[in-house]
């Protein structure tokens, strides 16, 4: 049996990744920080399995990390989800997010070499963040960003991130460590926080529809995300550490949407249109089968510098991994406000 752990365990990723390492008959080890509330919401399902085990640490302290790794010398392979992964938040907490989304990833790589660990695989998540505001362009003219694709970090977040980023790839050149980062493309899916925009936009979406929320607030309805499947995504992890050469890979579907149509299809998937009025922070968003005012612009979820466009090209993943997305963006935009809306039913029903 393949033993597995995961910084992060308590996260969206962190979440798919069990489900799917358990179901490939690994026994995991999900790490979890200490938190004065219940953080386990997204993994209840897994704390009573016989091949899951969830232990205490924190990545931003070194002698916690290292103590977790003493236990587990010989597990297989590590995967390092753990970060403060809002890029909105890390403006207002740079050095939190250094500390967590930065240093914590040299934390457990420098374990791993101390405690002569090198046999194991090691997986960093990486971010398309890291591209910032940078791009190659095809000779057809199209955008895209992939592992040649030079970093222009944006945000402190995107700072942190390429830190982890070159650490992961010096301890790979310095030691032999197997040691591969993905650079994985925004992915979404029912368990993503609410407060990144597609959730934040699907629960919005079907509270409008029960009457319990009136207005969806945003900030820049233009920025263009390379949005896929998370699952799919983890499954993108998995094969990294599966190969026999570590590397860096692009994770991401190749199309780019704007939120303001991951707001008109989410709308649409409840059978509703969207009509559009007014320009800047005056413009709003308005139903068209009632007149109805559902979304307007709020300022404060602007940026200090945004991201404009992320669009990816997974090819080599594809070619060395075998690795492609499956869940399109209207496939995945219905996973997601469907789930929702049906939570917010079953509510209503049970008043
Ligand atoms: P997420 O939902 O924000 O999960 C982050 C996880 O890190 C949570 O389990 C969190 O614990 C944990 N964590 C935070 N600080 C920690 C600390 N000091 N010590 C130990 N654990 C800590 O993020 P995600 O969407 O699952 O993403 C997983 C990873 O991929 C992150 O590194 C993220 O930056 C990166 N990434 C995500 C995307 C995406 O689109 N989702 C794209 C590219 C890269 P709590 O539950 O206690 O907060
Ligand atoms: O924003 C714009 C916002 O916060 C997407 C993280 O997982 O993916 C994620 O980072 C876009 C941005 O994700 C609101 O300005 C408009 O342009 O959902 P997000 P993100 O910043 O792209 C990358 C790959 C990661 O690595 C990160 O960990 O939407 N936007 N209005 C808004 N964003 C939010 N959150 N809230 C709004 O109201």
């Amino acid at each position: 049996m393949d033993t597995a752990i995961i910084f992060g365990i308590t996260g969206q990723d962190g979440s798919h990744l069990v489900d799917l390492l358990l179901k490939k008959n690994y026994s995991v080890i999900g790490v979890s920080r200490y938190s004065s509330t219940d953080n386990t919401g997204r993994i209840k399902h897994v704390l009573s399995n016989e091949n899951f085990k969830l232990v205490q640490g924190d990545i931003t302290d070194v002698f916690s990390v290292s103590g977790i790794l003493k236990e587990y010398v010989h597990v297989d392979e590590i995967y390092n989800l753990a970060a403060q992964s809002h890029v909105g938040v890390s403006f207002k907490q740079p050095g939190l997010t250094w500390d967590i989304t930065g240093k914590g990833c040299l934390n457990i790589l420098q374990s791993i070499v101390d405690l002569d660990m090198l046999g194991c695989r090691f997986y960093q998540a990486s971010s398309s963040e890291m591209f910032g505001d940078s791009s190659d362009i095809y000779e057809n003219g199209q955008r895209y960003q992939n592992e040649n694709t030079k970093f222009l970090p944006q945000s402190p977040y995107a700072i942190a991130k390429c830190a982890a980023h070159y650490a992961t790839r010096l301890f790979r050149e310095a030691y032999g460590l197997h040691a591969s980062a993905g650079i994985l493309f925004n992915h979404e899916g029912p368990r993503r926080g609410e407060n990144f925009v597609t959730r934040k936009i699907t629960v919005a979406v079907s509270k409008i529809m029960f009457g319990v929320q009136d207005l969806l607030s945003v900030g820049n309805l233009d920025a263009k995300r390379d949005w896929g499947y998370a699952p799919e995504y983890c499954e993108g992890m998995w094969k990294m550490l599966q190969v026999e050469k570590p590397d860096d890979y692009v994770i991401a579907t190749g199309e780019t949407h704007t939120v303001r149509e991951f707001i008109e299809e989410s709308f649409d998937v409840l059978g509703e249109e969207i009509i559009w009025e007014g320009e800047g922070i005056d413009e709003k968003g308005i139903l068209k089968s009632s007149g109805q005012m559902v979304v307007n612009i709020n300022p404060r979820y602007f940026r200090p510098t945004e991201v404009e466009l992320l669009i990816g090209d997974a090819s080599k993943a594809k070619t060395n991994l075998g690795w492609t997305p499956k869940v399109t963006f209207k496939e995945l935009v219905k996973i997601m406000v469907t789930a929702d809306y049906n939570k917010q039913k079953e509510r209503h029903e049970k008043k």
